[in-house]
């Protein structure tokens, strides 16, 4: 009895998501879970008035590492954690170099999400990936705000997640914003998965985000005295998870 209803659980998670044959998805009408999320993400930032943008998969390291004010020696620039085709050509390590991009080639104000595929030397396992993909958003203008990247944030995360979804935002580090943090969304300890995901505290990260450090801003050629702008990134296969319980 209890293998039939697990078999019956698997059977109805597999009607709901096919995350094993994207062609055979394509056939009956699916998307692949990962241009679901990608396009869900997209209409929801739409809506608040973002354009999409898209870049090279192969970047060079200035706009991938230099204009985002990586330091020389950050380890993220490694041999060993980066794929390098040359000393000026990588493939990359996130989609922030489709930023720099639109900064450094386009007029202000700047209001746009970048999604697109990754690459890190990663040894794949449960959470790693060689390849993966990421959405990042950037706000750029006049008086670009703290609270409004966080009423952005938290607006976002409750067309995805649901009204009643809660932000916390906690200080962290990244080279390219200051101030940083970690967006947390309340996720609830209702079932022995809520505990293991949420590592038994009910919340769950699900993203970075900061202000545009000044830094960054001169290395696009915007002077950081007149204007200001806040960014996100999120990881598109752990939203995928969380959503379709894979
Ligand atoms: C994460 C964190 C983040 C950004 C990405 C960004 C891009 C530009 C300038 C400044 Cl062009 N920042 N992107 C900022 C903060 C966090 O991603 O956890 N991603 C999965």
């Amino acid at each position: 009895e209890t293998g039939k209803a697990i078999a019956d659980v698997i059977t109805l998670a597999e009607e709901v998501i096919d995350v094993t044959m994207p062609a055979k998805a394509v056939k009956v009408g699916k998307k692949h879970p990962i241009s679901q999320i990608i396009d869900e993400v997209s209409e929801i930032f739409m809506g608040m008035g973002f354009s999409i943008a898209e870049g090279p998969e192969v970047e060079t390291v200035e706009n991938n590492f230099d204009a985002l004010n990586a330091p020389i020696d950050h380890p993220s620039r490694d041999m060993s954690d980066t794929f390098y085709i040359n000393s000026e050509l990588l493939l990359r390590t996130q989609t922030s170099p489709v930023q720099v991009r639109t900064m450094k080639g386009q007029e202000l104000p700047i209001k746009i999400i970048a999604p697109g595929r990754c690459f890190r030397f990663d040894a794949p396992d449960a959470t790693h990936s060689p390849m993966f993909h990421q959405i990042e958003g950037l706000v750029v203008g006049k008086d670009v705000t703290m609270a409004q990247l966080k009423g952005t944030l938290d607006m976002f995360v409750k067309k995805l997640f649901g009204e009643n979804t809660k932000t916390k935002f906690r200080p962290h580090n990244f080279p390219f914003t200051e101030p940083s943090a970690e967006i947390d969304i309340y996720w609830g300890l209702k079932t022995e998965t809520d505990y293991r995901i949420t590592k038994g505290t009910g919340w769950l990260e699900i993203g970075g985000c900061g202000m545009v450090d000044p830094n960054v801003l001169k290395n696009c050629g915007i002077n950081p005295d007149e204007f200001s702008g806040f960014a996100f990134g999120m990881g598109v296969e752990r939203i995928a998870m969380l959503l379709y319980q894979i």
